[in-house]
């Protein structure tokens, strides 16, 4: 079909004929005029990679999660890792569409030029652009932390690496965000988990936002996450690879050693040393999940570049987070957002059926792993080398902890009776052992890495609350700090919204 059959159809007919026109197009809702038509078939044709929507604009307002559409309809043409245009404001000629969204890049690196503190945010949809994020936190001397999904897009050996966001992230992360004053989002889309309370969420970016020096930047291949949660100052609509590319020649290398970026960069620093990821060990000698993950962490580190972590969900699967230091990009599979317990095991299973050649560690909590250990003989069945470490509480925490501090401390359905972990996978014909001491601790870690087959080791661990935590209803920086909140009688009183 040529451009003109396409700019004569309608609805529908257009529709699919300017998918079959534009190889890799992805086509929104169909455009109102031919001549419309016409102006994106050229777009389409000459850029390559085209995503072309309608939006339905929505008012700014940060305080608002969803903001009802106004009504006013746009279309916009946004461009495959350059940018987004509106039409209504484009030239017709397709040269044209291409200086402009070249312009959109452009804002970019003019915002990073007048921005004092900025951050870059980033989420798994930033897995292919290791290289590029990297060079851009560096050429601009810019701090990173990354959303649970994004652990290891740069390395937190880093040192601009703040780790881990949000909910039970890094307190310095979350204090980070809140001084911002440019908050740039790469691949990620604002879970409310990373942000907490949206009407407390980056003050300094929402003011520079509306002064125009600095603001939100969303990188993201998917348009129609532009508003959800956040307004962006300027959206980059694409493949965030391409972006990064065509944004690091504009950088300007000066701002990275100007005395504000540079007090910045300090500053988190300092943030960093101040607000350490931390824990009160157990008494007599007991394992607490921290202490376990961290003695793992210490015998598998030098197995970094080839280890793939899975977990469950719950206390266990956020202290991983903190307590391992992620350096390579997709090391980590876990389920967020809805977070899935029972996902663990066959996560592992599949990344070992993937990657034979990686070793794979399943960090798991009773609870979750309850939820699918049939898959114990799948292991078997396949010959995988898989490694599992259970952290033991004989509970469900992380709700225990919600139904302490939410609930009156009405602890319902959330005791276990597990399974004796070491007899069911001995019966399985799979390696394990138990682990209850600090003092057998580095054993039972040489053994578990040692192993040449599938092995499990029943950690028994004292269940302990994970902090930091932000509350629903809280601000990132409002959130409990380790040691300053306890389950005993002292136990603070919480109000609203339990989390889910
Ligand atoms: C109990 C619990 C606690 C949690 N606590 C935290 C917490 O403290 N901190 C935290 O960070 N998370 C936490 N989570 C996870 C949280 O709920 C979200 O799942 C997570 O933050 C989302 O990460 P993301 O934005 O990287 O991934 P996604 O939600 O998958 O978003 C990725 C985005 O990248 C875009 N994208 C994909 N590919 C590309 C590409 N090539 N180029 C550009 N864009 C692309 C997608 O369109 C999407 O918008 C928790 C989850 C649970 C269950
Ligand atoms: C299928 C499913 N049901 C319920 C929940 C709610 N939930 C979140 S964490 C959690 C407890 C997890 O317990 P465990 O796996 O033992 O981890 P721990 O917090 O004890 O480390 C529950 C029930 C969920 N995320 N998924
Ligand atoms: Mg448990």
């Amino acid at each position: 079909m040529q451009l003109e059959e396409v700019a004569q159809l309608k609805g529908l007919g257009g529709f699919k004929g300017l998918q079959q026109l534009c190889r890799g197009v992805d086509v929104g809702q169909p455009a109102a005029t031919p001549r419309l038509w016409l102006r994106l078939c050229h777009a389409a044709t000459i850029v390559g990679t085209v995503r072309i929507r309608t939006y339905e604009l929505k008012p700014h307002s940060f305080a608002q999660p969803r903001p009802r559409p106004q009504g006013c309809h746009r279309a916009r043409v946004a461009l495959g890792g350059c940018g987004v245009l509106d039409l209504d404001s484009a030239e017709q000629s397709a040269l044209h569409l291409a200086v402009l969204l070249h312009a959109c890049v452009e804002h970019v690196a003019r915002l990073l030029r007048t921005a004092k503190k900025p951050i870059l945010y980033v989420g798994q949809g930033a897995n292919d652009a290791v290289d590029e994020l990297r060079a851009l936190a560096e050429k601009a001397n810019v701090p990173v932390t990354t959303t649970l999904h994004a652990m290891g897009v740069f390395s937190e050996l880093h040192p601009l690496s703040m780790h881990m966001l949000g909910m039970h992230g890094a307190a310095y992360a979350n204090y980070a965000i809140q001084a911002s004053d440019l908050i740039i989002a790469v691949g990620s889309r604002f879970d409310d988990r990373t942000t907490g309370v949206l009407g407390k969420y980056a003050p300094l970016a929402k003011k520079a936002h509306e002064e125009g020096t600095g603001g939100f930047v969303h990188f993201d291949i998917e348009p129609s996450q532009f508003g959800r949660v956040i307004n962006p100052s300027v959206a980059v609509a694409g493949e965030c690879k391409g972006a990064l590319q065509q944004l690091l020649p504009m950088v300007d290398p000066a701002t990275a050693s100007s005395p504000e970026r540079t007090d910045w960069v300090a500053h988190c620093a300092d943030l960093r040393k101040k607000y350490p990821f931390s824990y009160t060990p157990a008494p007599d000698g007991k394992l607490k999940t921290q202490s376990v993950i961290e003695a793992l962490y210490q015998g598998l580190k030098v197995h970094s570049e080839r280890m793939v972590v899975s977990t469950g969900v719950g206390n266990h699967q956020m202290m991983s987070c903190q307590f391992i230091r992620w350096t390579e990009p997709r090391s980590i599979i876990t389920s967020g957002s809805l977070g899935t317990m029972g996902f663990g095991l066959p996560a592992a299973i599949g990344a070992q059926v993937a990657c034979p050649d990686k070793m794979v560690v399943l960090i798991d909590g009773d609870s979750s792993f309850n939820m699918t250990l049939n898959d114990l003989g799948t292991i078997v069945e396949n010959k995988l080398p898989i490694k599992i470490a259970i952290m033991n509480d004989f509970r469900q925490q992380m709700v225990v902890v919600w139904q302490e501090l939410f609930f009156d401390g009405r602890k319902v359905a959330t005791k276990n009776t597990n399974p004796d972990y070491v007899q069911l996978a001995q019966s399985f014909g799979i390696d394990s052992f138990r682990c209850t001491t600090t003092e057998d601790l580095p054993n039972a870690v040489q053994r578990f890495i040692d192993a040449e087959g599938p092995v499990l080791v029943d950690f028994r661990v004292v269940p302990d609350i994970c902090l930091p935590m932000v509350a629903p209803g809280k601000g990132l920086d409002e959130m409990f700090l380790p040691g300053s909140i306890t389950l005993g009688d002292e136990k603070p009183k919480m109000e609203g919204e339990a989390p889910s």
